[in-house]
């Protein structure tokens, strides 16, 4: 099936496309359109916001407001003071950002809403209209920016530009890797036809590994690099001390490099390198001094997390434990910045060194709030989401309020944040505590030993579904 026939296959198929369609069609005879986009402030987020504001823009003749704020979830109150602030809008626009169910509540303030997402999540709005074939039909969507580009394809809008961003946002989401020569069976046609369109991004070359070539760390593509160049820039805000730079948001200097490219009449399937892609305006002189900047940092930490220690082995995989502090600038944030990065290139070494099938690094980084737990890997087989967020109750329990306590994530990447006052040693205690404990588990699970408590609570950590 080629990208065009899936489009065709997809607008049959999930009903939320069509109903998309239906109501951009419907919004087009309105004058003077105001929309409101909350993104995600991912890549995936922010390419989605950029082929959303062109399709409304330029063929809609609306005026469109895009914000790109540095949480997940859409929170009312954060859509309640963004109305405060610009007036009222007749759509409001959710890209990327989850699908809850009480998004149908913002039909209160909004009579509009959309929803373009790819996540699996609790619930599902029925008012809104939802364009999300992973929770529609069960075909997990890679990328919310290829689902604009899908319906930027289907009402006939889309340019090179609008299918190079959402390249930029398969690549941010691992939907693709020209390296290991890995693509996700939904974004399969679009990625085999870009491959045609940007041949010189897929080429693999020699080169410094980027924070995506994980398994081999000799090569590398153009479409990785450009990746890593724009993914560090999304944090380019944090910086702005350091480097005297004058941005406010990091995902707002990649977004508006995105137009700045959109606008150069260059043609963008003929980059060769990534300077030749940076020479595009100011935007993209700021994104390679953020780089630069990034280069280094990368280096330091690449030495501070050269510590780790062998906890043991669950279900045959390795799990390791590093120790180490963020760059400086990176010492407020509450997401992972740069750190769990760098750890996870050091998976494969840990694999073949310890011959494990698979490994786990367990980032143990104290920060300014208090103690960041980044978990990555573990080979589909044991869970960092249900180990991070096992762990984060159990600190609850011993602080009683459990304020400023969360964890959780997905099966191969999750976070833990302890706030202050929660002392390191004790988040550092407990998360021993439970690596013994889960390290007996395992054992009493592979000798067929494990009594029905044993199997109950090794279904909780993640050891067995
Ligand atoms: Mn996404």
């Amino acid at each position: 099936m080629d990208y065009n026939e899936q489009i065709d296959f997809l607008y049959k198929d999930v009903p939320g496309f069509s109903a998309t369609v239906k109501l951009i069609e419907k919004l087009k005879k309105k004058r003077k359109l105001r929309v409101l986009n909350f993104s995600h402030h991912d890549l995936d987020g922010i390419s989605s916001a950029f082929i959303l504001k062109r399709i409304f823009e330029n063929h809609l003749g609306a005026k469109v407001v895009t914000k790109m704020p540095a949480f997940f979830k859409l929170w009312e109150e954060a859509l309640t003071d963004e109305l405060k602030k610009e007036g009222e809008f007749d759509i409001l626009l959710i890209s990327d950002k989850g699908t809850f169910e009480y998004y149908d509540e913002f039909l209160k303030h909004v009579e509009e809403v959309l929803i373009i997402d790819h996540h699996q999540l609790d619930g599902k709005p029925k008012n809104c209209t939802l364009f999300n074939p992973t929770v529609e039909v069960s075909n997990y969507a890679s990328a919310a920016s290829l689902l604009c580009n899908m319906l930027a394809h289907k009402l006939g809008y889309a340019e090179e530009i609008d299918d190079l961003a959402a390249l930029i946002g398969c690549r941010g989401d691992f939907a693709f890797d020209p390296v290991e020569k890995t693509i996700s069976d939904f974004a399969t046609p679009f990625i085999e036809e870009m491959e045609k369109k940007f041949p010189l991004a897929f080429e693999v070359r020699s080169g410094r590994p980027t924070m995506y070539d994980i398994v081999d760390r000799s090569r590398t593509a153009l479409i990785n690099q450009i990746g890593e160049v724009l993914q560090v820039g999304t944090l380019a805000h944090l910086y702005k001390e350091k480097l005297k730079i004058d941005v406010d948001s990091g995902p707002g200097l990649v977004y508006d490099f995105l137009v700045e490219l959109g606008e150069s009449d260059g043609d963008s399937s003929k980059f060769t390198s990534i300077e030749d892609f940076l020479a595009h305006g100011p935007n993209g002189k700021i994104l390679s001094t953020v780089f630069d900047q990034f280069k280094d940092d990368w280096d330091l930490l690449e030495k501070r997390s050269d510590n780790s220690v062998f906890i043991g082995e669950l279900r045959g995989i390795g799990v390791y434990l590093v120790f180490a502090r963020e760059v400086d600038a990176m010492d407020s944030t509450p997401f992972p910045a740069i750190l769990p990065f760098v750890a996870s290139t050091k998976l494969e070494n840990m694999k073949r060194k310890g011959n494990h099938p698979h490994a786990m690094v367990v980032v143990f980084c104290p920060k300014e709030r208090g103690v960041h737990i980044s978990m990555r890997g573990g080979g589909g087989i044991i869970n960092c989401g249900k180990m991070c967020f096992e762990l984060s109750k159990r600190l609850q329990e011993i602080y009683l309020d459990g304020k400023g306590i969360g964890g959780g994530g997905h099966a191969k990447a999750a976070e833990l944040l302890a706030d202050k006052p929660i002392p390191t040693y004790s988040v550092m205690h407990e998360f021993l505590l439970m690596a013994e404990e889960m390290v007996a588990l395992s054992k009493a699970l592979d000798e067929g030993t494990a009594d029905h408590d044993q199997i109950e609570k090794s279904k909780v950590l993640g050891l067995t579904s």
